[in-house]
């Protein structure tokens, strides 16, 4: 079975490809990415949930390479911004912002507040492509959620990992996830939560 991973971000696809390679029951399926897939469509994340945007960018994906794939959307939630920048974390700090300018812009909106709580969420979709002839667009995804709590630090730390990881402290950890290491992070990670949950989809079904 071929499982196409919709996602353009090498540190999520790095992270789910070790993720699924580790699972020995996935032997038997051979993990694409968009890298394989060029001249796909690009797909604009404009719903209001993690859990749409996943789907979208799932669905668009399984119609345009006519295989099953797995899509992923994901945000911080800090709790003194109101749960910002939440599912607009891509494009909270412009639209050609870099992970180092994200993290600047979240630590100065940080200044001076003792409330330093956040979260990490990711929904994953699974999607089967459209059959031919066929209207039925609510049964063929499916989607779950995972989550990582923790705190946001005062600096950035570390080199490993991408996005808002430098800043990022999971509960139970004194160190962020840049500096935790890729190993630990697909251990306890929102995005391996979802992972886990989606397998299980996938396994009821294979
Ligand atoms: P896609 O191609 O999969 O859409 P993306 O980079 O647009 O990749 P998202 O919209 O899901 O990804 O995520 C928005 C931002 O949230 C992303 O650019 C990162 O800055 C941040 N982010 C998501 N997951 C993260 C993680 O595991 N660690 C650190 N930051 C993360």
């Amino acid at each position: 079975m071929k499982l196409v991973l919709a996602t353009r971000n090498l540190g999520k696809v790095k992270e789910l490809t070790a993720m699924l390679n580790t699972d020995r029951q996935l032997e038997s399926i051979q993990i694409l990415s968009l890298q394989d897939f060029p001249d796909a469509p690009e797909v604009i994340e404009d719903r209001d949930t993690y859990e749409e945007n996943a789907s979208k960018k799932a669905t668009v994906i399984a119609d345009y390479t006519g295989l099953r794939t797995l899509a992923d959307d994901a945000g911080l939630e800090v709790d003194a911004l109101g749960g910002a920048p939440g599912v607009h974390s891509k494009r909270w700090a412009g639209d050609d912002a870099t992970d180092a300018i994200r993290v600047q812009k979240l630590l100065k909106a940080l200044e001076g507040a003792t409330n330093r709580k956040a979260r990490f969420v990711a929904a994953i979709a699974i999607a089967e492509p459209t059959a031919p002839n066929s209207s039925d667009f609510v049964n063929r995804v499916q989607v779950v959620v995972g989550k990582c709590e923790g705190h946001i630090t005062h600096a950035p730390a570390g080199n490993s990992g991408f996005g808002y990881d430098p800043i990022f402290v999971p509960n139970g950890y004194e160190k962020t996830f840049a500096e935790l290491g890729d190993t630990i992070k697909n251990q306890i990670s929102h995005r391996s939560e979802a992972l886990r949950l989606a397998l299980k989809l996938l396994y009821s079904e294979i």
